[in-house]
This record gives C-alpha cells, structure tokens and sequence, in this order.
C-alpha cells in the first residue's frame, strides 16, 4: 500500500488544549484520526508524526524519501524560520502540501513568510483541521495525475 507522511511541527502537540479561539478544540490525535479515515477510501496509509524539535522534523522529511508518495507538513512557527527545513524538502524531491490551520496571512506580519512555501506544490491555510484532508487530496491529484 502506498504511504503519505503527515508531520507536524513546534507544539501542535498542545492543539485543542489551548488558544481554541485561534486554533479550535480539536486535539492533534482528532486529526489523525480524520486523516487515516479518510485515507482509508483512498487505500492509503498515513504516518503522522509530530515533534518539537528541528532535527527531528528534518530526520522524518529524510525518512520519508523513498518509502511515501509525499508529505503534508504543517511546520508550525518553524514555517516563518526554518531554512533547514526548506532544504530538507528541496533534498528529497518529494512533493510537499504545506498546511496551516489558521489564515497565518491574516495574522501577525511575521507570519506571513513561508520558507516552505517557495518548495511546496502549495500552501492550504486557514481551514481548520479540514485542511489536512484538503491536503491529502491535493497530493493524491499530483501524484496519481502524474502516473
Ligand atoms: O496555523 C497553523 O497551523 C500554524 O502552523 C500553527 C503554529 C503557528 O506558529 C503558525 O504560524 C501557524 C503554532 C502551533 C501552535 O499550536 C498551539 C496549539 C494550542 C496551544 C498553543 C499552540
């Protein structure tokens, strides 16, 4: 069965415990969940990783080479910051979905420069955890479109 890798950055973790005005109720395992039922109608296992730390999220990105069709990525404040993880995604030549769960171009100018984007097929902000399955819907178009 083909895999997408599903990875989320800097405390996502936390989704649905805190700040609901700005990021809701739903908790990071409520949207694992969403992800693998929806998948499931695709025949399509997802990997859903979360961590803290950069490293860490560029080691999943090397992960992923290879073993799945793409990546969706939420890299979380690591979005405005990170040229490591820009390169990590150049590297691998994997198609990559950049998600975000609030409109980060409606919010604080800071947010609104994405290292990612420039690498990514695009970028899904603002729709909540819907977002995600957008995603998934997205990379699956690519990638089988392309077959
Ligand atoms: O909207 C998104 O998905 C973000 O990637 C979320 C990041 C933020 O830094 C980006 O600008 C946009 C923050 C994730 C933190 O999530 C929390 C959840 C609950 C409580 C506190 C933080």
């Amino acid at each position: 069965m083909t895999s997408i890798l599903i990875l989320n950055g800097p405390n996502l973790n936390l989704l649905g415990t805190r700040q609901p005005e700005v990021y809701g109720h739903v908790t990071l395992t409520d949207i694992a969940e969403m992800c693998r039922a929806h998948a499931a109608a695709h025949d399509l296992e997802i990997l859903f990783e979360q961590s803290n730390h950069e490293g860490q999220l560029i080691d999943h990105i090397h992960a992923a080479r290879g073993r799945d069709l793409g990546i969706v990525l939420n890299a979380g404040a690591y979005t405005h910051t990170s040229v490591a993880l820009r390169d990590a995604i150049s590297s691998v030549e994997l198609p990559v979905v950049e998600v975000h769960l609030s409109n980060i171009h409606a919010r604080e100018p800071f947010r609104h420069l994405s290292h990612i984007a420039p690498v990514a097929l695009g970028q899904i902000a603002g729709f909540g955890a819907k977002g995600y399955l957008l995603a998934i819907d997205a990379l699956l178009d690519h990638t089988r479109g392309a077959e």
